[in-house]
């Protein structure tokens, strides 16, 4: 029986890693921004390694070198003001030179200025609202029925033979390639999280409260996310799907939805 289990979940496993083409680290997504974010993220990574080879280099050496076994003696010098301003100056520099170009990034991060277009985005227990300022476009974007169906207790459905099994919605956000999309987030009830790791965007959505993002997609395709803040007991159960398309066939889509209205 333990056996068993212990195989099958391995097979899980096993089965994941082939699915999903996971890989380690933060992705480049999209935009300009998530990919100088991304590239922040690695700036500020190799730094650290360097950091950690300085530090755990001197700390192993000094080990080695200066064992009792070989004779070393304990040095009797208490203070030394040229080594106090040398390890205060390093790591000021250091931070200026993460600081400055973060700040820069965060900068433009905010500046939701003249968008193309604005997204009114409110979180509900348990699915997304969008509604499209610019046009009469609203609608509700929840849970696929193919996850819905198999996440039921004993619903005889293996997720995992469902196709983005609780990453995919009834209606996706549906924007055009290269415009400039404004982003307002709110929420109906508790704080939610719309979060989609392709666009480096993350932003609480706060019954009372009106946050902003905006992001500008390069690429046409279909990027997907969920909610990010513990939202109750169906927070699992309402992803986002955002599509990316050439400015004809978004043209395409909203007229589709005025013909339906
Ligand atoms: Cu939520």
């Amino acid at each position: 029986m333990i056996r068993n289990t212990i195989l099958s979940l391995l097979g899980l496993s096993l089965a994941g890693t082939a699915k999903a083409d996971w890989a380690l680290n933060m992705p480049k997504g999209i935009t300009d921004l998530s990919l100088e974010t991304y590239n922040l993220h690695m700036m500020v990574f190799w730094w650290c390694v360097a950091i950690g080879i300085v530090v755990f280099g001197v700390m192993i050496i000094s080990l080695i070198k200066h064992r009792k076994s070989k004779g070393a003696e304990s040095a009797t010098f208490s203070h030394s003001t040229t080594a106090e301003i040398i390890w205060t100056a390093i790591p000021v520099i250091i931070l200026i030179l993460i600081s400055v170009p973060t700040a820069e990034t965060m900068v433009k991060l905010e500046d939701s200025r003249n968008p193309d277009m604005s997204i009114v985005i409110t979180g509900y227990q348990w699915k997304w609202h969008y509604k499209y300022q610019d046009s009469d476009i609203e609608f509700f974007s929840s849970l696929a029925r193919s996850s819905v169906e198999a996440r039921r207790k004993e619903s005889g459905v293996d997720p995992f033979s469902v196709e983005n099994y609780l990453l995919d919605v009834d209606n996706p956000v549906v924007v055009p390639r290269g415009a400039k999309v404004r982003l307002l987030f709110t929420s109906n009830d508790v704080i939610h999280s719309w979060w989609v790791v392709g666009l480096a965007i993350k932003k609480d959505a706060i019954p009372g409260i009106v946050n902003e993002a905006w992001f500008r997609a390069n690429e046409t395709g279909t990027y997907r996310g969920q909610c990010a803040e513990l939202c109750g007991k169906d927070h699992g159960y309402m992803p986002i799907v955002v599509e990316v398309v050439e400015p004809e066939a978004y043209a395409a889509w909203v007229n589709s939805h005025d013909a339906e209205q």
